[in-house]
């Protein structure tokens, strides 16, 4: 009986235990089909919410594609510079960027680099300067390319390694020699004339300048003498006082040739309350608007220029198109400029530039026709 009761408790503990172990079996699996599942649910539903986050880096590239692009011209107080910076700020708007203007109380290199530095500073796209020296801006404009800035010149041009493209007005030999051949005709090919330029270091007058003397030395010019090349600094009242030096010096001066519109301003203001309209004439680039009365007064026969406005629309346009990769300003690169239409990137010497247009002649037919324009 003893044996028959020790099977018994026997068969009882064995089932008991076979029944435990297969329960924890079964609760050993669980666990393991329930992170199976976890990441099939969580990756379907992660992408939902990344999904929303790309719109937010897509907007920002186009906030932070806004540029600025500054314009440098070479002083304060000079309307010529102003039309400029008006044509430069026309067209970075256009494009949907900030133009800054900047110009120095006076017209010098140190000043312009004192600027120059404060825009590398402010991290600006593109710097575009009418410069009151070729070659003093190097350094300042090297540190800008280095540091990812687009740098232009425009009006008058730093050296090639200074920029990476330049804006001229128009063929600085056309300008040069068609101010000669002016004065020539007004003054009957015979007597003494004189320059009253800008700055002594102006890029552009001095190319100019250098025109005026090759004409010169054509012989039909042999009874024509150059006898002073003054420098008004851009300033009006010293382009007064270097005007009635000119006359009190030269007492047989026949004619002045300003190529500055600052210096021609202030001669036709001279020669007009000394009444010596018909007796020393003047020529040289002014804007009709402050010479309309010289014109019409016969102080100032005739006179030329070009469009400020679209001198300074023409570099903001250049600016724009560096500043967007859309050229680097090598030779035989070309962009449209808004409303002047395509231009191409042209070899000079050891530099580019892209050219704006043609001189303009001023006179009395036409002088109240421009006169409100700029
Ligand atoms: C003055 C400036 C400028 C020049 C014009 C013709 O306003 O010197 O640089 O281009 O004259």
């Amino acid at each position: 009986m003893k044996s028959k009761r020790i099977l018994i408790l026997t068969l009882v503990l064995a089932f008991l235990i076979s029944s435990v172990l297969a329960g924890c079996g079964g609760t050993a699996e669980t666990p393991s089909q329930e992170p199976a599942e976890q990441p099939a649910e969580q990756p379907a539903e992660q992408p939902q919410e990344p999904a929303e986050e790309p719109a937010e880096p897509a907007e920002q590239p186009s906030a932070g594609e806004k540029m600025r692009l500054a314009l440098i011209v070479k002083s304060t107080g000079n309307p010529f510079m102003e039309k400029m910076a008006e044509g430069f700020q026309e067209a970075v708007e256009e494009a949907g960027h900030e133009a800054i203007v900047r110009a120095p109380d006076q017209p010098t290199a140190e000043l312009q680099i004192q600027i120059i530095e404060e825009l590398i500073a402010q991290n600006v796209d593109a710097i575009a300067v009418s410069a009151n020296d070729p070659d003093a801006l190097q350094h300042a404009l090297q540190k800008a390319m280095d540091n990812g800035i687009k740098v232009l010149s425009l009006d008058s041009a730093v050296n090639a390694q200074s920029r990476m493209v330049h804006i001229q007005q128009a063929d600085p030999e056309r300008i040069g020699r068609v101010q000669v051949q002016a004065a020539y005709e007004m003054i009957g090919g015979e007597g003494q004339i004189a320059v009253l330029s800008a700055t002594s270091q102006a890029t552009n007058q001095n190319l100019w300048i250098e025109w005026m003397k090759k004409e010169l030395e054509d012989p039909k010019y042999e009874k024509v003498e150059l006898v002073k090349i003054a420098y008004g600094d851009d300033l009006r009242d010293k382009s007064v006082q270097e005007t009635e030096g000119l006359l009190q010096t030269y007492p047989d001066l026949k004619c002045i040739i300003a190529p500055t519109t600052v210096g021609i301003a202030a001669a036709g203001k001279v020669l007009t309350d000394k009444g010596l309209a018909g007796k020393v004439y003047l020529t040289g680039l002014g804007l009709p608007s402050e010479m309309a009365e010289y014109i019409k007064n016969g102080v100032c026969p005739w006179m030329y220029l070009w469009n400020p406005i679209d001198l300074g629309y023409l570099a903001g346009a250049a600016g724009v198109a560096l500043a967007d990769g859309t050229i680097t300003g090598a030779a035989g690169e070309s962009f449209t400029a808004g409303k002047l239409g395509d231009r191409e990137i042209v070899q000079v010497d050891d530099g580019t530039e892209i050219m704006l247009g043609d001189p303009f002649k001023f006179d009395a037919d036409n002088i109240d026709e421009w006169k409100d324009v700029y």
